[in-house]
């Protein structure tokens, strides 16, 4: 496994959806491109709880979730402080895989692995704190 590359990430080109959408949709994440450009990202608004979701399309052991921050063309990269990482058989029950609380500001790549051994076949990441949600690339590892 090679965290960054999508050769073996689980959610590259799924399926996925998020709270809300500013102008740039959720699959922007999982489309294959990691540029850290707005135009290769997807953005929420900027409301309380914001969240985005990936359906891996079967239950996989999930381990590691790796995030391409966007940095480069903006100073925005800080919105990603304060993000839990959930994973779910249903999209009805989540349990928390692990918690990345920053700073996050000019950091490109994020790499969060699960406080245990967990299943599921849909990935969430949700803000803590109120904020954009945007994500450049989301890659998620067994
Ligand atoms: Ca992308």
């Amino acid at each position: 496994m090679l965290p960054g590359s999508s050769s073996e990430s689980l959610s590259t080109f799924k399926q996925a959806e998020q709270s809300s959408t500013h102008d740039w949709p959720a699959g922007l994440a999982v489309e294959g491109d990691p540029r850290s450009s707005y135009q290769y990202c997807s953005l929420t608004n900027d409301q309380p709880g914001e969240w985005w979701m990936v359906d891996l399309g079967r239950v996989f052991q999930v381990t590691t979730v790796t995030i391409i921050n966007r940095i480069h063309d903006c100073n925005c990269g800080g919105r990603l402080d304060g993000i839990v990482y959930e994973v779910g058989i249903a999209t009805v029950s989540w349990e928390e895989c692990g918690r990345f609380l920053g700073p996050a500001d000019g950091v490109l790549n994020i790499t969060t692995t699960c406080n245990r051994t967990m299943h599921g076949r849909y990935v969430r990441i949700r803000k803590i704190k109120q904020d954009y949600l945007t994500l450049c690339e989301v890659y998620v590892y067994s």
